[in-house]
C-alpha cells in the first residue's frame, strides 16, 4: 500500500481489551477486535510494544527482543493475530525500541558484571569524582548517568534509570538490532515503528551541556542518517511493502525531511512533535497550559507544505499514549464535547501525510483527574513530580499541572459497552482503575455505534471521504491566511479545490460563504455568515 492510501490507528495493548480475564488487554484482545478496526476504515495498526519486558515503562523497557510478554499472549497468538489481519488487509505495525533497553535485558546484565564486550553495548563511563560524568538530564526528571558501586562505572540512561542507552557505534550492536528486525519481518510482519529513533546517534566525546540538559548532544546526532540507511539496506529496504515510522521528537523539518524521503531509502515516515507543544509555556512540558494557536496553525502549515513539496511524508495525530486525550486538551470535554472530536480529527484527518488515530478518541475519551499525587501510574509522571515538588509551593497548583499531561490520562481503556462491567474491556480487575464517574464520562462503541450522529459514526464517515477523494489523498496542500481561530487549508488538483475549514473555538466567528458549496458540516443547521463554536466545514469548488 502507499503511503497516501493509509489510515493508522495506534493501539495501547494493556488497554485495549482483555480476554482473559486478568485486566491487561491482550494480543487475543486486538484479534477479536480487528473487525471493529476494519469497521473504521483503518488498514495500518500500530501496536505498543508486548516483548519480554519488566514493564518499568509499560514495554517501552525490553528485556528480550525475540519474546513475548506471557502477560499479553504468546507467539501463536501473534502468529494469528498476523493472519487474521492479513485476511482483513490490516499491516501489523509493531513497536520496537532500539534506543535504550531494559536494564534487565541479558546484555545489561553481563555489562553489570563486568564484562566488557558488553559494557560496550552501552554507554559505562568510568568514576572520576564520584559525579556523574555529565550534567545531562533524563527526560523523566533526574540525571541521566546511574551509578553502579560494584564496578565503579556510570551507565547513560536518557529515559529511567531501568532503560540504559544503547550504544549504536558499536557495529556488534547495530548488527544485534538487524537480527531482531530480520526475524520480525520472517514472521510476516510488515510494519515498523521506531521508538525515539532519532537519538540513537551520540557523540564521541561526552561533555556538559549549556542548556543543561544535554539534548544538543544526541538529537539528531551526526550518525543517525548512516545508521537508518544502514538499518534500512539490512533489514526491511528489501521489502518494498513494509512501512516504517520513526518516532522523532525535536527533529528539523530538514532532518524529517531526509529520513522520510523514498529517494534516501530511510524510513517511509515520521512522527512530528512540534504542534503538541503549542500549549507549552516557556517551552516546558510540566507548567500550567498557554495555548498559542498562531503556533499552531504555523507549525501545522509550515511542517506539511514543507516536507511534503519536497518528497517527504508526516504521520499526522494529535494524540498518542504519551500526550493528554486532545478533546480534553485542546477542545471541549462538555458542552461542545462532540463538535471539537469532530473538528479536532477533521483538521489532522485531512492534511497532507498518514493519519493516525489513538485508541478511545473516535469515542471521544476525555482525561481523568488524579485526586492525589501518589495514584499516577506512569513512571514519567512519578519521577517528574518528585523533582517539581520543591519548585511548587502550592501542591494543588502541581496536582493541576501533572493532571493536565500525565500519560495516564491517554492509557484508560476503551469503552466497548457501558452495559458491562468495567464497560466490556475486562471481566476481572483492570490494572488501571478509573472510578464510576469516569466509567460514564464517555459512551461506548457499542452505544456510538447505534446512534448516527455519534463522534464515532463522523469518524467512520469522514475516513470514507478521505479513502474516496484523490485531492485529499495524493492532491497539494496550500494553508490559507486566517486571522481569529480558524484553521483553513485548500487538497486540490489542477479540477477540483476542497477547503476545509475549522473554528478552534468557542466563539461564533463572522465568516460568509456559500452554503451551496458545503459537502461536510458537523452541524445541522448553517448560517451563511458565521462560525459556530468547534465548526467544521468542507467547501468543494470546480476550478
Ligand atoms: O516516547 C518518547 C518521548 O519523547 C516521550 O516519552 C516523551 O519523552 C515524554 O512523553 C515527554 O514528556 C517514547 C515512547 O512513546 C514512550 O512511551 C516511552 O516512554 C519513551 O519513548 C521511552 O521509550
Ligand atoms: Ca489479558
Amino acid at each position: 500500500m502507499n503511503r497516501e492510501e493509509l489510515i493508522g490507528y495506534e493501539i495501547y495493548l494493556q488497554s485495549f481489551y482483555d480476554t482473559n480475564g486478568d485486566g491487561i488487554g491482550d494480543i487475543n484482545g486486538v484479534t477479536k477486535k480487528l473487525d471493529y478496526i476494519k469497521s473504521l476504515g483503518v488498514n495500518l495498526l500500530w501496536i505498543t510494544p508486548f516483548f519480554s519486558s519488566p514493564l518499568k515503562d509499560n514495554g517501552y523497557d525490553v528485556s528480550n527482543y525475540y519474546k513475548i510478554n506471557p502477560i499479553f499472549g504468546n507467539m501463536k497468538d501473534f502468529d494469528n493475530l498476523i493472519r487474521e489481519a492479513k485476511k482483513r488487509n490490516i499491516i501489523i505495525m509493531i513497536d520496537l525500541v532500539f534506543n535504550h533497553t531494559s536494564t534487565e535485558h541479558k546484555w545489561f546484565l553481563e555489562a553489570k558484571k563486568g564484562n566488557k564486550k558488553y559494557q560496550n553495548y552501552y554507554f559505562f563511563k568510568k568514576n572520576l569524582n564520584n559525579k556523574p560524568p555529565t550534567n545531562w538530564i533524563s527526560k523523566f526528571g533526574g540525571s541521566a548517568w546511574k551509578y553502579i558501586p560494584k564496578i565503579d562505572k556510570w551507565y547513560l540512561h536518557l529515559f529511567g534509570e531501568n532503560q540504559a542507552d544503547l550504544n549504536w557505534e558499536n557495529p556488534n550492536v547495530r548488527e544485534e538490532i538487524f537480527e531482531v528486525v530480520k526475524f520480525w519481518m520472517k514472521k510476516g510482519v510488515k510494519g515498523f515503528r521506531f521508538d525515539v529513533i532519532n537519538l540513537i546517534s551520540k557523540p564521541k566525546k561526552f561533555l556538559n551541556s549549556k542548556s543543561n540538559d544535554g539534548k544538543e548532544f544526541y538529537t539528531n546526532g551526526k550518525n543517525l542518517h548512516k545508521y537508518l540507511k544502514e538499518l534500512n539496506k539490512r533489514t526491511f529496504g528489501k521489502d518494498k511493502n513494509i512501512i516504517t515510522i520513526g518516532e522523532t521528537s525535536s527533529a528539523t523539518i530538514k532532518d524529517s525531511t531526509k529520513i522520510s524521503s523514498p529517494q534516501e531509502k530511510e524510513l517511509s515516515m515520521v512522527f512530528s512533535f512540534h504542534h503538541l507543544k503549542v500549549d507549552y509555556a516557556n517551552h516546558q512540558k510540566w507548567t500550567l497550559p498557554d495555548m498559542r494557536l498562531e503556533e499552531l496553525k504555523k507549525i501545522l502549515g509550515n511542517w506539511t507544505e514543507k516536507i511534503t513539496s519536497s518528497g517527504g511524508w508526516l504521520s499526522n495525530f494529535f494524540s498518542n499514549h504519551d500526550q493528554p486525550r486532545h478533546v480534553s486538551r485542546f477542545g471541549s470535554n462538555n458542552k461542545y464535547h462532540f463538535e471539537s472530536a469532530t473538528a479536532i480529527f477533521g483538521t489532522y484527518l485531512l492534511l497532507k501525510g498518514t493519519p493516525f488515530i489513538y485508541n478511545g478518541e473516535e469515542l471521544g475519551i476525555k482525561n481523568i483527574q488524579r485526586k492525589s499525587i501518589d495514584n499516577f501510574n506512569d513512571i514519567e509522571t512519578r519521577n517528574v513530580s518528585t523533582y517539581l515538588q520543591n519548585r511548587f509551593k502550592s501542591s494543588t497548583k502541581l496536582l493541576k499541572i501533572l493532571n493536565y499531561y500525565s500519560r495516564d490520562n491517554a492509557r484508560t481503556f476503551m469503552f466497548w459497552d457501558d452495559k458491562k462491567i468495567n464497560n466490556g474491556f475486562s471481566s476481572g480487575i483492570p490494572w488501571f482503575n478509573l472510578t464510576e464517574q469516569e466509567l460514564k464520562m464517555t459512551h461506548s462503541v457499542k452505544q456510538q455505534e447505534n446512534n448516527k450522529d455519534s463522534i464515532l459514526n463522523f469518524y467512520k464517515k469522514l475516513i470514507k471521504f478521505r479513502m474516496e477523494t484523490n485531492q485529499i489523498k495524493y492532491g497539494s496542500i496550500l494553508f490559507q491566511n486566517t486571522n481569529d481561530s480558524i484553521i483553513s487549508y485548500e487538497r486540490f488538483d489542477d479540477n477540483i479545490i476542497y477547503r476545509i475549514v475549522v473554528n478552534w473555538s468557542e466563539k461564533k466567528i463572522n465568516f460568509k460563504f456559500n452554503k451551496n458549496n458545503i459537502i461536510v458540516n458537523n452541524y445541522k443547521n448553517i448560517f451563511n455568515n458565521y462560525l459556530l463554536p468547534y465548526q467544521f466545514l468542507i467547501f468543494k469548488y470546480e476550478k
